[in-house]
């Protein structure tokens, strides 16, 4: 396998869903299940992962009051994903480590696609411009009805961010879009009902993953 016209020898593994869905809680099961396959895993998220995308996590997250237009928003975080491909993804690919992201480039076409409304082949044409071979080995796509993810998110102590503040239309449009790219992609994408509860959703991700792990070598 080929990543921008190198060898890739490690496993790209990406979670996707609405807010709240379960996708950081589900990257430690994935990184120990990774772990008897690959000597090295890199847990990662986005926006995220470096310094310049730290910092405009922080500015989304917690700058609510600043405004960021839609079309911004987009490049933003696409300028995040960028720095992230060059300094953190790739060179870890290469060197045949485990990569697990807490969101990548279905996000952007969710949030900033479906949920701000710009144009579905725009943002794909960005992301097909800074990473041509994005493509993951395996996304696992956490379903979940809004209200639930709401709920969950309520749980929380820190306030509501810039997109939990949106309206109930906006999440829905951004559920409504994950599956639409998962229909379209059932190899790549994996969907889970998050709905379920934990042990139920650790034990459909340890399927998921274990047929999508490439069998491992043979010694020599
Ligand atoms: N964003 C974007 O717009 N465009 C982009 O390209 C990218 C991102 C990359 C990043 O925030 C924001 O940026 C995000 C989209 C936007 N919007 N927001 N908000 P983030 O990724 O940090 O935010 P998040 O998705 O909301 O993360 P989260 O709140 O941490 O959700 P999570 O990681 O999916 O869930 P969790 O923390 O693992 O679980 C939430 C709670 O539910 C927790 O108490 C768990 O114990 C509980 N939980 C988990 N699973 C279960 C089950 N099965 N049953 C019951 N309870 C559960």
């Amino acid at each position: 396998m080929t990543l921008g016209g190198r060898v890739r020898r490690g496993f790209f593994l990406t979670l996707e869903g609405i807010d709240g869905a379960g996708k950081s809680t589900l990257a430690k099961t994935a990184a120990e299940l990774l772990r008897t396959r690959y000597p090295d895993v890199r847990c990662t998220r986005e926006p995220g992962g470096t310094p310049l995308g730290e910092a405009l996590r922080r500015l989304f997250l917690e700058e609510r009051g600043l405004p960021i237009g839609a079309r911004a928003e987009c490049l933003l975080f696409s300028a995040a994903r960028a720095q992230h491909l060059e300094d953190v993804i790739e060179p870890a690919l290469e060197a045949g480590t485990a990569v697990i992201c807490d969101r990548y480039v279905d996000s952007t076409l969710a949030y900033q696609g479906a949920g701000r409304g710009l144009s579905r082949e725009r943002v794909e044409a960005l992301q097909n411009w800074l990473a041509p071979s994005w493509r993951p080995d395996l996304s696992v796509l956490l379903d979940l009805p809004v209200e639930e993810g709401r709920r969950r998110g309520q749980a929380r102590a820190t306030p509501p961010n810039r997109f939990e503040d949106e309206q109930r239309t906006f999440h829905e449009a951004v559920r409504k879009c994950y599956l639409e790219l998962a229909a379209a992609e059932p190899e790549r994408i994996r969907v889970l009902d998050a709905s379920r509860p934990l042990p139920e959703v650790l034990e459909a991700l340890r399927v998921v993953l274990e047929a999508a792990m490439p069998e491992a070598e043979a010694g020599p």
